[in-house]
């Protein structure tokens, strides 16, 4: 007799595939877990979808399209910075307690995020702490104003040095551009304003996390200050809220990122399989060899540095080349097992908007920041200094009608790891076996196993489960090229077509 499964996720299993969509199924389904493990999509909202017809994205926009994110398997958002700011991006602040009035109002926000809420999505926003605009109120009073309040907010100094700027006859600290003055966060004042912006997003709008831009730039050149500085936003902003979630933007190696998870935030983006150089590009590269060996190894070291720090794997974000200018919009079997290699990965993935239709954007910032191609009617403007804005692939329109398009391919895979509380959560172990094209990873949380196995073979491989585990049933299958066959799993052994996934179980129920 076959157990019945245990976990309180899964309140009843039903039989569900993608029927118009015959290559990628799942068979079993369930009430998401609640916790601070999300299947996030990352917002530009001012290229997503614009409501009021100004040709800007804006909140009640993004509000149209939560369902479309729910349906994607999607249960969080991070939103690219939504405060008042002189440039089209805004990662330069004039006002912490703000909307862009470009986006809309506060109240249309609070009305956002009750509607993900309701739909079980949680909301973080993007915080830029390292630095303000250099029209934020602060600076200008620093700058301009005898016996200013803000004089040591800022970092001024009356020569010239590496990484300031001059104004008014005078240098201050300024990291990336000159509109873009750092913040002195030594400055008791400043942790004291921090804590105020910190509590009223918290608090009084109710959003669920930060998104933290820089944090290898808080304080230039020191790794320790840096930690100790992330450890007071995560315990402060946690008198505010218990279970917020915060992620940090710590764009650097695996040993630098290992050294960033001794602080007690909560999740660091993993730059180690994103980009072009990342793991998991070079995975799908048309001479990779060893491939599955080298997933393991990746896995295996990325998940021993972090520790008790929370993987946040992704592809591409709004500062890289997007997915598909990485691995090419020629073979959609390459964007697809891309995909599918991220939604396997253990803690909270972020897919960037456009990347699940396979929208490129490369060279500069713009460029990667484009309209979201819902349909050809439905476009916002493209950011200032846009040079390259053309579509390779069908919009969202059209591709939620095509069973084999990437957007479903995308919409299999997060359903399927927003079902499979596993995937996400649980304790990895590389389980051994002969072929290296091939990698099988077991994941145990709450007492319930899973197999994900990954063939990343460019021909069908063949995996002895028996000798690993036993009565395994399948719980979900996500193929890259659908003309390329099934997976079978017969008496012990389990056949992969190319470039396939497979999750695999013995604890749970499956309703024939
Ligand atoms: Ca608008
Ligand atoms: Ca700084
Ligand atoms: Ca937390």
């Amino acid at each position: 007799m076959r157990k019945k499964a245990l976990i309180f996720a899964i309140i009843c299993t039903m039989l569900f595939s993608f029927a118009a969509c015959g290559s990628e199924q799942v068979n079993i389904t369930g009430e998401p877990v609640d916790d601070a493990y999300r299947n996030y999509y990352e917002i530009f909202v001012y290229s997503f979808s614009d409501f009021d017809g100004d040709g800007y994205g804006d909140i009640l926009g993004m509000t149209e399209k939560l369902d479309y994110v729910k349906e994607m398997g999607f249960n969080g958002i991070w939103l690219m910075p939504i405060m008042p700011s002189p440039s089209y991006h805004k990662y330069d602040v004039t006002d912490y307690y703000s909307i862009d009035p470009l986006y809309g109002t506060m109240d249309e926000f609070r009305d956002f995020l009750d509607a993900a809420h309701e739909r079980g999505i949680n909301v973080i926003i993007d915080l830029v702490l390292n630095h303000t605009s250099s029209q934020n109120p602060w600076f200008k009073s620093a700058v301009y104003e005898e016996n200013s309040p803000y004089r040591e907010w800022y970092n001024f100094s009356d020569k010239a040095k590496s990484g300031y700027s001059s104004v008014n006859g005078e240098y201050y600290e300024a990291r990336f551009t000159s509109t873009m003055p750092d913040l002195n966060l030594d400055n008791e004042e400043v942790r004291a304003e921090i804590e105020k912006i910190m509590d009223f997003w918290l608090t009084d709008v109710g959003v669920d996390g930060f998104r933290l831009d820089a944090c290898t730039n808080y304080y230039t050149g020191s790794v320790k200050k840096n930690v100790e500085f992330l450890t007071w936003v995560e315990n402060t902003a946690r008198k505010y809220k218990e279970d917020v979630f915060i992620v940090g933007e710590v764009w650097e190696n695996i040993y630098t990122i290992g050294q960033y998870c001794q602080s007690e935030v909560d999740s660091l983006f993993t730059f180690p399989y994103a980009q072009s150089s990342g793991y998991l590009a070079k995975l799908l590269g048309s001479t990779a060899k060893n491939t599955g060996k080298n997933l393991a190894t990746a896995v295996e070291e990325v998940e021993k540095l972090y520790g008790d720090t929370m993987p946040a794997p992704f592809f591409a974000n709004h500062d890289t080349d997007r997915t598909a200018s990485i691995l090419g919009t020629k073979s959609l079997p390459k964007l697809k097992m891309g995909a599918g290699l991220i939604a396997m990965m253990s803690g909270s993935t972020f897919v960037y908007y456009g990347d699940e239709i396979g929208m490129t954007g490369s060279e500069n910032d713009p460029n990667k920041r484009i309209a979201m191609y819902w349909n050809d009617e439905e476009l916002t403007e493209n950011p200032p200094g846009t040079t390259y804005a053309k579509y390779k692939l069908a919009c969202v329109d059209e591709q939620l009608e095509d069973p084999d398009s990437l957007l479903n391919y995308y919409k299999a895979a997060y359903n399927l790891r927003a079902a499979v509380p596993e995937i996400a959560r649980g304790e990895s172990e590389i389980v051994s076996q002969d072929n290296s094209e091939v990698c099988v990873i077991k994941r145990t949380w709450k007492g319930k196993t899973v197999y994900i196995v990954i063939n990343l073979n460019k021909e069908e491989s063949v995996i002895t489960t028996a000798d690993f585990a036993e009565n395994l049933e399948i719980l979900g299958t996500l193929y890259s090229d659908p003309e390329a066959g099934k997976v079978a799993y017969k008496k012990g052994a389990l056949t992969m077509p190319y470039w396939s996934i497979a999750v695999l179980s013995a604890d749970y129920e499956i309703e024939e």
